[in-house]
């Protein structure tokens, strides 16, 4: 490699976790950025988004130095004065030393979650936190319905590597659009189509990119997909595709299965998710004559109040046709539970009290604002410190948030790259580095490497890491471990130690380190981890979390979903936009450009219903709040579902506030977690 292109690993809350190449212009300015091309899972290819990355990391609004509020909240750069790094740091210190006297150390709340991925930066919050015995948080926003739901099949956070993909006759991408949030799935699933024909099918509510390139495109109505798995699983029993000695001797409960789907056929399903009964049908037969097929399950449609048991219930397919046990068969929801790796120095997890509270938070307004059932026993929130998230833009009850953020009586920290709308409800800024400016360790969701990188360039004129700011605060606010005394590099080198892995020096040397697991253990040959080694088609989920009401004993469409109703006859879906990573990227110009402005998608005949033209202005509400938004006509999705792509900032809306106004902030079943893509609306002409 020439000396002026680095290695690197893409940091952002993305599965892919590229390995990268950066073309370094001088000590602090990036050119292009590449995928790598010798590493097989990334293969050369990286999204647009970061392959212009220069666009972001050189931006002329990145933050410098740090900031102190003299104006009001929520009025950007002209509200705020630079002070020193000490200035900054000695009054956050002052001001959460204050809160902690006048109403205990519960009051202070460190928040945060995954600007990067990086496990020095992203965690190291988590020390301070326990150190200083500050409220928990319970991180509900990304992958808790996912989690949960997968978790109550399979038992462990893990599946079939995702480079067996391209030996797969068959594969399904249910409720994700990698095209738009994992590029890189859509490389090893082009080599099957090529190498193997294998057809691609995907199941989404729209046509995403994703579906736009598929042989077969299911499009249930959103929160319908455990209807939808059940009718085919029924098709597979009935047209005799179960793999039945593999289910006696894999399964915990097939006959029970088999009798509970009697009831389940297409037609009923056709019911409920608007998808032709002899569509399902068809589909049920290509998967059961498939042995070699591979489902790559999504995030997206756990994101609904029945979706820890919608994607449970997707998770039993490859139980019945036994897919598990052939190459290029399975199913992949992440592999990030497999690494083994002992955070207990990162995190401070030796000092951790479990009687302090924790804090859920995708509740972050409830919270803010008071809610009694959510801060229990303890005292409300007086100081937050923020890293890595922009909770002002992407938290559900947005309006509450915002409500939560304007009290004068919170004390607000903020540690960003920009100046978010959530940094403008800060009293103090502190300008951030970027992963090109500081050193951390990755693994993946979507892979099985583990990958470390160092710096780049230098830090952009003030800006300090994340770990700087834990370290310095701690010193200020008496909080004790040994964490707070070593550098990143030495963070990594021990968790690695730690975890019997090869050495930071050691992982650097070799880039990626692959941890898969073997054939048989990927596959679960040996049994799931779960009791008796079986995969449960019957989860507990009365022991897996407090809010199980409802949760069905096997596999079924639960009525918990937010129904369309009269007054409110559609179903929003606030999907990803492929050129925006959550809110981030929509500071760059390029990004803006292509995306042009928030838009809800509609059926025509709705539009023509409503007298919509493209482009005209809509009123999407419910009891939440009301957004406008530009009106276009789209043929692929079905009439009643509305679909509004990107997490724009609340300022590129007309009246300020962003589509999460509309988003419930109740915690999803059976355990919590953020249900985006569950919302009923109305729609009227504005
Ligand atoms: N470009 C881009 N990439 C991203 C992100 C981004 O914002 N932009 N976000 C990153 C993050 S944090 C994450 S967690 C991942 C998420 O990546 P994905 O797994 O792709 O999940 P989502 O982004 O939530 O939604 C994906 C799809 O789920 C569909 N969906 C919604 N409800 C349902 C349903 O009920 N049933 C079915 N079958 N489908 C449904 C949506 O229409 C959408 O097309 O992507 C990451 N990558
Ligand atoms: N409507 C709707 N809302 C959603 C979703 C959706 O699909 N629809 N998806 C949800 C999901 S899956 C997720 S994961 C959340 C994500 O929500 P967030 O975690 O808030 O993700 P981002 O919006 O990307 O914000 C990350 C912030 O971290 C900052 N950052 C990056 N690196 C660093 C660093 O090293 N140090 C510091 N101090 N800051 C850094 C970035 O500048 C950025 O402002 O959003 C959720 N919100
Ligand atoms: S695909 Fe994901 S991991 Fe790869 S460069 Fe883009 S955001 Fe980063
Ligand atoms: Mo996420």
């Amino acid at each position: 490699m020439p000396l002026d292109i680095l290695p690197s690993v893409c940091p952002h809350d993305c599965p892919s976790t590229c390995s990268l190449e950066v073309e370094r212009l001088d000590t602090h300015r990036i050119g292009r950025v590449r995928g790598a091309a010798d590493q097989d899972y990334t293969a050369g290819v990286v999204c647009a988004k970061v392959a212009r990355y220069a666009e972001r990391h050189n931006h002329p609004d990145r933050l410098t130095v740090p900031l102190l509020r003299v104006g009001p909240k929520g009025q950007g750069m002209a509200a705020y004065k630079p002070i020193s790094w000490n200035e900054a740091l000695d009054r956050v210190a002052e001001k959460f030393i204050e809160a902690e006297r006048r109403l205990g150390a519960e009051t202070v709340w460190p928040y945060f979650y995954a600007g990067t991925m990086g496990l020095v930066q992203r965690d190291g919050i988590n020390r301070l936190r326990h150190a200083k015995r500050y409220s928990g948080q319970l991180s509900t926003i990304c992958v808790m319905l996912s989690d949960t739901g997968w978790v109550a099949g399979v038992g462990e956070k893990r599946g079939v590597d995702a480079r067996e993909i391209a030996q797969s006759d068959l594969v399904v991408v249910w409720g994700g659009n990698p095209v738009s949030t994992q590029v890189n799935v859509m490389t090893h699933i082009t080599r099957a189509r090529k190498e193997r024909g294998a057809p691609l099918v995907v199941v989404d509510p729209y046509r995403t990119p994703t579906a736009l390139v598929a042989d077969i495109h299911l499009m249930p109505r959103p929160g319908t997909d455990g209807a939808l798995a059940c009718a085919v699983m029924h098709e597979l029993f009935r047209q005799g595709f179960a793999d039945r000695d593999y289910l006696a001797r894999y399964t915990d409960c097939p006959q029970e299965l088999e009798a509970h789907l009697q009831s389940r056929p297409p037609e009923w399903a056709a019911a409920i998710t608007g998808v032709p009964a002899d569509r399902i049908r068809s589909f049920a037969e290509l998967y059961g004559r498939t042995k070699r097929s591979y489902i790559r399950v999504g995030y997206g449609f756990s994101r609904s109040r029945n979706g820890s048991a919608n994607l449970h219930a997707v998770s039993c397919l490859p139980a019945i046709t036994g897919a598990w046990q052939y190459p290029g068969g399975g199913a992949l929801y992440s592999n990030a539970g497999f690494y083994g790796l002992d955070k207990t120095m990162i995190e401070g997890l030796d000092v951790r009290d479990p009687k302090v509270r924790i804090l859920d938070m995708s509740r972050i307004g409830p919270v803010l604002t008071g809610d009694r059932q959510d801060l229990g026993e303890g005292p409300p929130v007086t100081a937050l410190l923020i890293q890595n998230t922009n909770p002002m833009v992407v938290c559900p009850e947005g309006l509450k948030v915002r409500e939560g953020f304007m009290r004068d009586d919170l004390f607000t920290c903020v540690h960003e790259q920009f100046m978010t709308e959530t940094a403008a409800m800060a009293d103090v800024v502190l300008p951030a580095t970027t992963f090109l400016e500081h050193d951390d360790i990755y693994l993946a969701g979507g892979h099985t490497y583990l990958q470390v990188a160092r710096k780049v360039v230098e830090p952009l004129a003030e800006a300090k890491t994340n770990h700087f700011v834990i370290c310095e605060l701690a010193k200020r606010l008496g909080a004790e471990h040994p964490g707070f005394h070593m550098t990143e590099w030495e963070l990594i080198d021990q968790m690695l130690k730690a975890s019997n892995k090869p050495s930071a020096d050691a992982l650097a040397a070799e880039r990626w380190h692959d941890c898969a697991r073997s054939f048989e253990e990927g596959h679960f040959l040996n049994g799931f981890p779960q009791p008796g080694g079986r995969f449960r088609f019957k989860p507990d989920w009365k022991g897996m979390g407090p809010w199980h009401k409802g949760m069905p004993a096997l596999p079924d469409h639960p009525h918990l979903i937010e129904e369309a109703t009269a007054e409110h006859p559609f179903r929003l879906v606030a999907a990803p936009a492929r050129t925006f990573l959550n809110s981030t990227f929509t500071e760059t110009p390029g990004s803006r450009q292509r995306e042009v402005r928030p838009t809800a998608l509609l059926h025509p005949t709705d539009c023509e219903r409503l007298g919509l033209a493209e482009g005209d202005r809509v009123r999407l509400g419910n009891r939440r709040g009301s957004v406008v938004i530009h009106a276009k006509p789209f043929d692929g999705l079905q009439p009643g579902v509305v679909i509004v792509e990107g997490i724009w900032p609340n300022g590129a809306f007309e009246e300020g506030q962003g589509i999460n106004a509309l988003i419930g902030a109740d915690p999803g079943p059976p355990k919590g977690g953020a249900c985006f893509h569950d919302s009923a609306v109305w729609v009227r002409p504005a």
